[in-house]
């Protein structure tokens, strides 16, 4: 159980046990004990307890000392290619060409330093939570900076016939194991004003980014699901191949869905002792279309669905001193999405990232009871729509079942 989950019952059992312990004495004692609601999930996860999702063995943050090195993982061996896909078929009957590709075999691959010589001066970083595809709950949320992919890509001069960006990461040296994923040039390169571009990104919460998460450069996409976040990225190819060549894709997802704006409901005790002050949590992402509003609903035993009544949750608040969220140095004024006068955030919960939701009903009679959780989105959406289909992300309205005794 991680630390947050496990409040939720801190809470309620200490609320319970002041119940016990005390009896109608210490009225004060009681109340703060009853009072003492969940603290949220915090706002950057730490880089190792994102959940992992990484496919193939072995996987690269096993690979040491040589093997290391051999697979240019580290920030002295890393070079990343930029090459121009010769690929021609039937229907795409030019192939794309570039003024000046980098290469491994003539020595002109971009190295690391080079990346972060650009990101002197081009540099961003922003806020986003990582999300799998196919697992309800954010992996986690971290502070991501680096250098935009547009970026690398200028430096590519002339081009002509690309309309795909596809790149992987490293595994092995099985290709069977090649982990794929693409983006259209123009998603690459027009970044709508405000919004987070995609990001060659070396660090995650003010730390290098490490090999587990990725490191030494992973692809930041802000919009999509994770698997369009390719982890140990060396190399780009670009494309007249107007197909996504993504693994996801061959796993019958689709290729192209961004994330979903969505709640996510904490565990709840099977049993809560009537009289205790209910507080239920969890976490709400902020996917492309927008947050308005979270809303959770409690249905009896026996209830139909048609009977719910909806009521509004209250979302944690931005922190008032971000110095105290963010790494040591790092001002919220620098961060995208966040106003550069007064270092408050422009949308809460962060654009594509994650903030908690709290719930607390009060004088629930004893019985049986679901709790369900939904977000609305900015265009009056509930969840699961507007894409309630697996395929397009994991969206279902999360219910739990207790008992209050
Ligand atoms: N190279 C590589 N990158 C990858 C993957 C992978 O298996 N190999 N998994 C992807 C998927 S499906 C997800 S959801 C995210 C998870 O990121 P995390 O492990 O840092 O939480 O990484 C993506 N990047
Ligand atoms: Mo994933």
């Amino acid at each position: 159980m991680n630390p947050d989950r496990r409040t939720f019952l801190r809470a309620s059992t200490a609320a319970t046990a002041a119940t016990a312990a005390m009896g109608a004495g210490s009225l004060s004692e009681l109340a703060k004990a009853a009072g003492s609601r969940p603290a949220p999930h915090p706002l950057l996860t730490p880089a190792p307890e994102f959940q992992d999702v990484s496919r193939g063995k072995p996987k690269p943050f096993d690979l040491v000392g040589e093997a290391l090195e051999e697979a240019r993982l580290t920030p002295e061996t890393w070079r990343i290619e930029i090459l121009a896909d010769p690929f021609t078929d039937a229907v795409v009957k030019e192939p794309a060409s570039l003024e000046r590709q980098f290469r491994l075999d003539d020595g002109s691959a971009l190295d690391f330093a080079a990346l972060r010589e650009l990101g002197r001066t081009r540099g961003v970083r922003y806020l986003k939570a990582m999300q799998c595809l196919n697992i309800a709950e954010p992996l986690g949320q971290g502070l991501w900076e680096g250098v935009p992919l547009r970026e690398i890509l200028r430096l590519c001069g002339a081009i002509a016939n690309v309309r795909r960006i596809h790149y992987h990461g490293f595994h092995n040296d099985d290709p069977a194991q090649l982990f794929r994923s693409s983006l259209s040039y123009s998603e690459a390169m027009e970044t709508p004003p405000g919004e987070p571009p995609v990001l060659l990104a070396w660090k995650l919460n003010g730390e290098p980014l490490s090999l587990l998460r990725g490191g030494p450069v992973r692809m930041v996409v802000p919009w999509a699901y994770g698997f369009k976040s390719i982890k140990w990225l060396r190399s780009l190819s670009l494309t007249n191949d107007y197909r996504a060549n993504d693994t996801y894709a061959e796993r019958n997802n689709d290729p192209d869905s961004p994330v979903k704006t969505a709640a996510y409901l904490d565990p709840v005790p099977d049993r809560i002792e009537s009289g205790t002050l209910l507080h239920f949590t969890g976490r709400v992402v902020s996917g492309r279309s927008g947050l308005d509003r979270v809303e959770y609903a409690l249905r009896r035993d026996g209830a139909g669905e048609s009977e719910l009544v909806w009521n509004r949750c209250e979302l944690e608040a931005p922190p008032a001193d971000w110095s105290a969220v963010l790494p040591p140095g790092v001002s919220s004024r620098e961060v995208l999405g966040f106003d550069p006068g007064t270092g408050a955030p422009l949308s809460w919960p962060p654009r594509y990232g994650t903030a908690t939701w709290f719930a607390s009903p009060r004088d629930l009679p004893p019985g049986g009871y679901e709790i369900l959780v939904r977000a609305i989105d900015r265009n009056g959406f509930a969840q699961p729509e507007p894409r309630p289909m697996p395929k397009a992300g994991k969206n279902a309205v999360e219910s739990r079942r207790f008992e209050v005794g």
